[in-house]
């Protein structure tokens, strides 16, 4: 089997590769044969991926590359699709490559698959489609209702990659999930530029008045959520996937101080996020009773550990920091 992941030189999707080759030996011959579709954007990097590993192809290009897209999706029985423009405040200061990434990629992909009827094809979306969620939770039902340039392009995806369900049959699956966390997330992410900012030192730059509420979840929750959607998931089904962790942004602020053995001192209240989301929260229960998913990590051992990594894999962050410095305090 021949698995195209676009988008897993990044945090989440080279999480979910790892997972996939860790459960076989390296030459299995039943185990999936993996082909990465990168374009290396600033969020992508190849530390992220075991590049000799016998299984997996890694190919530098765009999602938005039809010629090349063409020729992968050709050699492909399944995909899944990680490939996109993800830092919301990046959306604010300019929305252009949110559109063409995550809009006009996801369609790119989705014409490619239709020709060769690749399935399934399970597109990664998120929970900010949904918009804030000031009490109780989002099912799959909730209305789409996106605040930020970031969350209307991954909703136009989302609803993309569904027409291409009801007017083709094309087997699509789709994951919105919350609010990821644990190693090999870029640093511009709170966690972990709170983390490498008070391991420098620094101050950690919070948003207002640090009362919006994040669900957290860990990245390998999310891998096996997605794994379960790609291989137990129905055709033209949105499923949630949720962490089980609410927070406010004071309150994880709070326990990041703590776990660096940093002091409030080191908090500086900046203006807040235009537009920003107060609150989001999934109601997973589809995943649950569908797909038998739940989140297996505890949040206080998973923050624990990603701080420990963070701590100890200095080579691998302080690159991907100097590449974006400058914006962050
Ligand atoms: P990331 O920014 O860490 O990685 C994105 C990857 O996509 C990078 O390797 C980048 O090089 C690649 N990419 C960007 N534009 C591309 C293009 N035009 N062609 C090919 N590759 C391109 O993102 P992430 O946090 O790993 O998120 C992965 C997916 O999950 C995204 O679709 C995101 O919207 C979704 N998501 C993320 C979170 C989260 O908490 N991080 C939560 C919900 C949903
Ligand atoms: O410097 C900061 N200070 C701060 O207070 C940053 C970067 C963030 N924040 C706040 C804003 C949010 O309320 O922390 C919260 C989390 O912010 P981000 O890490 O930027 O995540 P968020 O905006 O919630 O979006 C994330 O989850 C959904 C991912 O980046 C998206 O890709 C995903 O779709």
């Amino acid at each position: 089997m021949n698995l195209l992941v676009t988008g897993a030189a990044g945090f989440i999707g080279s999480t979910y590769v790892r997972t996939l080759l860790a459960r076989h030996a390296p030459h299995a011959p039943e185990a999936p044969r993996i082909t990465v579709l990168d374009k290396l954007t600033y969020a992508g990097t190849l530390d992220n991926l075991e590049l000799g590993h016998p299984r997996l192809e890694f190919v530098h290009g765009d999602i938005r590359d039809a010629e090349l897209v063409d020729k992968l999706m050709a050699a492909a029985d399944q995909v899944v699709h990680f490939a996109a423009e993800s830092h919301v405040d990046r959306s604010i200061t300019g929305a252009g490559d949110f559109v063409l990434t995550n809009v006009v990629g996801t369609q790119t992909l989705l014409d490619a698959a239709l020709r060769y009827r690749v399935a399934p094809f399970v597109h990664i979306s998120t929970d900010e489609v949904y918009g804030s969620v000031e009490s109780g939770s989002a099912t799959e039902e909730h209305p789409l209702r996106p605040s930020s340039p970031y969350s209307a392009s991954k909703a136009s995806a989302d609803l993309l990659a569904l027409a291409y369900h009801r007017t083709h049959g094309l087997d699509v699956r789709v994951t919105r999930c919350s609010n990821n966390y644990g190693p090999h997330q870029f640093p511009e992410k709170v966690i972990p530029l709170f983390i490498t900012n008070l391991l420098d030192g620094r101050q950690v730059p919070l948003y207002g008045e640090g009362l919006n509420v994040r669900d957290w979840l860990h990245v390998d929750d999310h891998c096996h959520g997605v794994d379960l959607v790609r291989t137990h998931g129905r055709p033209g089904e949105v499923y949630n996937i949720g962490g089980g962790t609410e927070l406010s942004n004071r309150d994880l602020t709070a326990l990041l101080l703590k776990a660096c053995g940093a002091g409030r001192d080191r908090v500086r209240h900046v203006e807040d996020r235009k537009g920003h989301d107060l609150r989001y929260c999934l109601d997973w229960s589809k995943a649950r009773t569908e797909l038998g998913y739940r989140p297996r990590h505890d949040f206080t051992a998973g923050l624990a550990a990603t701080v420990a990594w963070y701590r100890e894999h200095r080579d691998w962050w302080e690159p991907l920091r100097r590449r974006v410095d400058g914006g962050h305090g």
